[in-house]
């Protein structure tokens, strides 16, 4: 855990090789590809999403399996160390980079917060390698220490990147302030399938909408952590409340923070201990 920390701060990212094994793996990359052909995902056609990647968003109502990856233990206790115990997803994408796609661009997740660069990590991208990456097939790219820059890439300027090569089941967790984007994939048929798991602090807005995606009726039957992390429950007793109630207790979940402003005094931030600023 610490070794991951101290290599996130230094350099904007960490490796979790082995994170997940060959069996939850390979049900993975077979449930995606399934998916793939039944909805008949085409690439999209454009520079951020690829001309030929194949995307899938809020994957976490699609199956069960990909309910284990938010909560996963070898990697959502370093996020909660990066950015805060209370933080929650921010989406779930498939990216399935083709045969023949461009470099994506260099970019930072977290560029849409004009908050100044550097800042305290806000957001965490974690990038779930289900195929091995390698620096043909489109292996992420990134620029190890950017997370400090105080501006923006030249999305073009790929002379500053590597390749994160990893093999299959092995996960990059990064600070989104980290510059970095989509490989080339130059072979002539190795697809590299990568999941991407994102987190924010707990009081932003997610990229992707959870209350609208997921159906309460599979809300309420999630376990717990899974609510929490998928923003159901109230951040610090109090923020994302409905008429009082947290939302799980809205979709019909046992909630174990229900009411808001009834939160005890070591987690309201209008009590007398207050919240540490982290
Ligand atoms: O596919 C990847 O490796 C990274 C994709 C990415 O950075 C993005 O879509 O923002």
């Amino acid at each position: 855990m610490q070794d991951h920390l101290a290599r996130i701060e230094r350099d904007g990212y960490t490796v979790v090789e082995g994170a997940i094994g060959p069996e939850l793996n390979d049900m993975l990359r077979d449930t995606v590809r399934r998916l793939f052909v039944e909805l008949d995902v085409q690439p999209r056609g454009n520079r951020a999403e690829g001309f030929a990647t194949r995307r899938l968003y809020n994957l976490v109502p699609r199956h069960e399996a990909f309910r284990e990856l938010p909560i996963h233990d070898n990697v959502l206790p370093v996020v909660e160390q990066l950015l805060e115990p209370e933080c929650i997803l921010s989406g779930t994408t498939a990216m399935d980079i083709g045969p023949g796609e461009r470099l994506q661009g260099l970019h930072a997740d977290d560029g849409l917060f004009k908050i100044g660069r550097p800042h305290r990590p806000m957001m965490s991208t974690t990038i779930w390698a289900l195929t091995d990456f390698t620096a043909e097939n489109g292996a992420t790219r990134i620029v190890p220490g950017s997370h400090r820059e105080p501006g923006h890439p030249d999305p073009d300027d790929d002379s500053i990147a590597i390749p994160a090569e990893m093999s299959a089941g092995s996960v990059l967790i990064m600070d989104s302030q980290l510059w970095h984007c989509g490989g080339p994939n130059t072979t002539a048929d190795d697809w590299r399938l990568g999941l991407n798991v994102q987190y924010v602090r707990g009081f932003f807005r997610t990229q992707q909408n959870q209350y609208l995606s997921i159906p309460p009726e599979q809300v309420r039957e999630y376990p717990q952590r899974l609510r929490e992390v998928l923003g159901f429950e109230l951040y610090r007793g109090i923020m994302g409340h409905v008429d009082g109630a947290s939302p799980a207790a809205v979709v019909g979940a046992h909630s174990a923070k229900a009411t808001a402003y009834s939160a005890s005094s070591d987690t309201n931030p209008f009590g007398d201990a207050g919240v540490a600023d982290t």
